[in-house]
This record gives C-alpha cells, structure tokens and sequence, in this order.
C-alpha cells in the first residue's frame, strides 16, 4: 500500500511570534507548493493565527501541539478543537511523551482528546513510546501496544484513516539518540499489525506511522525507506528552516 510521507515540526515552547513569523516564511519559500509529501508546522499556541495566515497559500498545513477535550468551559490556560479549527489547524499533536510525563497525561484523557479531535474533524497525531527502563526491561512492544489500544478506544474503522501514529521511543526524544532503522521498523511494523486487528488490513493500511526522536537530514533517508515509517514528527531538526525542507526534501 503506498502511503504518502508526512513530515510534521514540533517547535514545542520555542520561537516569539517574530521568530515564528521567520521560520515559517523560510520554510513556505522552499516547500511551499510541496504536494508529493504532506508538510505540516504545529507552533506554539502564540503563533498559530499568524503562522496560519502565512501558510494560507501553501500546501504546509497547520497543527497544534495539544487541546483540551471539552467543547468550552472553565478551564484556566486550556485551548479546545473548535478554536484551533476556527484558526483553520488541521492537526494535533496528541499524548507527546512530554505531557505524559511533565504534565500527566493519562492513557483515557488522551482517548478523550483524540474523540474529541476527531469529532472536529481536526486530525489527531496520537503519539506512542517506550522510556529507556521499559526497553531495557524487555516491554517496548507491551508499553506501545496498551498507549495505542487505550488512545484509540471508540475511533470507528471510518475514523481511523484520518488519525496517524508517531512512535516517539522517548529515550530518543532531544538526547540526539535515534534507533536504528531496524529499531524502528520492528516497531513500526508492530503497530501496524496492531491497526490492522484493531481495524481491517484495508484501513491498517492507510494509517501513517511516524517515527519522531532525533530525526534529521543526516538519518532521515534510511528511516524513512523502511516498509512501515511513513514520515517523521521532527523536533529540533524543525527549529531550522534549512534542516526541516532538509527533511521534507528527504520524504520526497
Ligand atoms: C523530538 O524529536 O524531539 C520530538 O519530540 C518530536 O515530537
């Protein structure tokens, strides 16, 4: 089945709307018309209006690092799906190891968010990965395959197209450690076995798997010619417009 690669920034806490105004210009004059891969920015909440504004003539599309599952409501400092949508977003990044771990995410509230984002029609990054002391403990596929199974509760065989995984082994997120490419593929592969049983083949088939943790131009080509890595959700390497089209450029 050919999927077509997604190369999505994480710019998490980084860049003041100026900064952000910079990148994304640097990023639109090169990439900007890119339609063989799918390109997607999610800058901080700050920046997402202006950093929208200047995708509008682009094929780039806009995502959001995180929401809250409620419609509206009292909750101080929270941003939900329909006011990234009013902003036009198209994606959002969700269960980031660095929520799960700073800011403890659960497995069910994570699930809210992903219903909830698709209820928007907002596509969810549903994000999966193992620490260094699961790994080594033998338990990388158990640890991804109760996150995938708990995020996904309730998700139709409709739904599921429209969500995309990032396996994110977390001992490899800004340590500039990366699996190996086999690292990867075995569980990228694993996932999609999953989504298939959870789903059809059909619709297994369809869904995008991403591998995040340190990816860059330097590594990116031999992970991205795996069977089961369908693009990467990028951190640092997506600060910088010339590693990100770098990137891009490498998914083409
Ligand atoms: C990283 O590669 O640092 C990431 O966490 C991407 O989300």
């Amino acid at each position: 089945m050919i999927r077509k690669k997604l190369i999505a920034g994480n710019w998490k806490m980084n860049n003041t709307s100026s900064d952000a105004a910079d990148l994304v210009s640097g990023i639109v004059s090169e990439v900007g018309r890119a339609n063989d891969v799918d390109v997607v920015v999610c800058p901080p909440f700050t920046s997402i209006e202006s950093v929208g504004k200047a995708l509008a003539d682009s094929s780039v599309k806009l995502g959001a690092q995180n929401m809250h599952p409620e419609r509206s409501g009292a909750y101080t400092g929270e941003i939900s799906a329909g006011m990234l949508r009013s902003l036009f977003a198209s994606y959002v990044i969700l269960g980031h190891s660095e929520r799960r771990a700073l800011f403890g995410e659960t497995d069910a509230f994570i699930n809210q968010k992903v219903l909830a984002a698709i209820k928007s029609e907002l596509k969810p990054i549903l994000c999966v990965g193992e620490t260094l002391e699961e790994r080594e403990a033998g338990t990388t596929l158990k640890v991804v395959q109760t996150q995938l199974e708990a995020g996904l509760v309730g998700v139709s065989k409709e739904q599921a197209t429209s969500v995309v995984i990032a396996y994110e082994p977390v001992w490899a997120i800004g340590t500039g450690k990366v699996a190996t490419s086999d690292q990867a593929q075995e569980v990228h592969a694993f996932i999609r076995d999953l989504l298939n049983k959870l789903f059809t083949p059909a619709v297994g088939g369809k869904i995008r798997i991403l591998y995040g943790g340190s990816m860059k131009p330097a590594n990116a080509p031999e992970l991205l010619a795996q069977p089961d890595i369908d693009g990467g959700l990028i951190g640092g390497a997506a600060l910088e417009a010339r590693s990100f089209v770098d990137l891009v450029k490498a998914a083409s």
